[in-house]
């Protein structure tokens, strides 16, 4: 910002889903929704008094029907991205494990990606520079 105005921040924690055969689970962005068609990890915004893991947890149970332990989060990278009426901080978690099994709970199109593809699925902006953290996994 060059004016002296402060800009909006908000905060959102994803997650790279990784399975046994290290393919990452990649939503898409529903119609309707900003960025749709989009290819993203999975999360969501923070809610007041959330730690990043709460928030994260939370969504994944929300968004995919698992259920994730704290223990199995660890984080992995940290997205910052201004975009045209906010600034998104964005921190990147790994998880290998968790209960259940992953569910378009809000009728998204889910894909496991193997990182050495993914640049055939148009991202978010925040989360392109994140694709880089998961080379070594
Ligand atoms: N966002 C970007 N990459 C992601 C996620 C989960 C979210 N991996 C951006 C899209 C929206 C904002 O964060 O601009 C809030 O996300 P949502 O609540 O619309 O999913
Ligand atoms: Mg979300």
């Amino acid at each position: 910002m060059t004016d002296g105005r402060a800009q909006r921040i908000v905060l959102v924690v994803a997650c790279a889903l990784v399975d046994a055969d290290g393919r990452v689970l990649m939503a898409q962005r529903p119609e309707g929704k900003s960025l749709a068609g989009l290819w993203e990890f999975p999360g969501g915004k923070m809610e007041p008094g959330e730690t990043p893991e709460d928030a994260l947890i939370r969504e994944l149970r929300e968004e995919l029907g698992i259920e994730v332990a704290k223990a199995c989060l660890a984080p992995l990278a940290f997205a910052s991205h201004t975009y045209a009426d906010f600034h998104l901080l964005m921190p990147l978690y790994v998880c290998r494990r968790w209960q259940g099994t992953v569910q378009p709970v809000e009728g998204q199109a889910l894909e496991w990606v193997k990182p050495a593809r993914m640049r055939d699925y148009p991202m978010p902006p925040a989360d392109e520079p994140l694709v880089a953290a998961l080379r070594d996994l």
